[in-house]
């Protein structure tokens, strides 16, 4: 069989010349290049492209046409002032059965720790002979000398209230005050409309007093009392000087 070895750059135009000899194989030299040929038809349409962005806004129409819709929220404004305070809710209900108090060791170092400060705060005050204790009573003073109605404010700020003894005890209490002072106090009792009727501060009558013989001899010109140093009582007007001791 014969076999050639045909070189071809182009099939169209390739002109090879083949030389073959008598055994089984032929050469070519290669042929012409031949000459490009003419474009193609134009191709199919591409498919369609994803959708553009929106258009600017059109021009403004004619007067008269139909309002447009309403535009979108603003933005959020500045939080309102607080509210008025509700009424109080109505209590929970009860939890559960917790530790009993002597078995709770956070508890109880809590309370530890209250009495020794308790404790500590006492010490300071009674040394300074500013406090002095009787029952359940506390009775303190300011070492200020200041009108009856400034004592007045004064045991109030404090969150307590003008002394007043409501027995030997607690009179005792605040003439070892005056005493230390050097200086009478205002006791927390007024004389009512009735002179001679002496009244606490919560409206109650006196159900204890002290006075000094011949007192209460003010005839209801002395609203105010005063103690002496001794312990005893004197109707007096309000706008002294006076020591102000407040009772907690
Ligand atoms: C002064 C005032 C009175 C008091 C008499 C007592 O006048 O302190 O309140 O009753 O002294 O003599
Ligand atoms: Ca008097």
């Amino acid at each position: 069989m014969l076999l050639c070895t045909v070189t071809l750059s182009f099939l169209l135009l390739a002109v090879p010349s083949v030389m073959c000899d008598d055994k089984d194989s032929c050469s070519a030299s290669p042929g012409i290049p031949g000459t490009p040929g003419t474009h193609g038809q134009p191709g199919r349409d591409g498919r369609d492209g994803v959708k553009g962005d929106p258009g600017p806004p059109g021009p403004m129409g004619p007067p008269g046409g139909m309002p447009g819709l309403p535009g979108r929220d603003g933005l959020v404004g500045a939080p309102g002032c607080p509210g008025e305070r509700g009424e109080k809710g109505e209590p929970g209900a009860m939890g559960p059965p917790g530790f009993p108090a002597y078995m709770d060791e956070e508890l109880q170092s809590t309370l530890y720790i209250m009495r020794q400060h308790i404790m500590q705060t006492r010490g300071v005050l009674a040394l300074q002979g500013s406090m002095v204790e009787v029952g359940d009573k506390i009775f303190s003073t300011s070492g200020q000398s200041v009108i009856f109605e400034a004592i007045e404010e004064l045991c109030a700020k404090a969150g307590g209230r003008v002394a007043v003894p409501r027995n030997s005890d607690e009179n005792q209490a605040i003439a070892k005050i005056v005493t230390k002072y050097n200086v009478y106090a205002y006791l927390g009792v007024k004389e009512g409309s009735n002179p001679g009727e002496f009244f606490y501060s919560d409206g109650t009558h006196v159900n204890y007093t002290n006075w000094y013989p011949g007192e209460p001899r003010g005839r209801g010109k002395e609203k105010c009392v005063e103690m002496y140093k001794d312990g005893q009582w004197n109707d007096k007007s309000c706008g002294q000087y006076r020591l102000a001791i407040c009772e907690f």
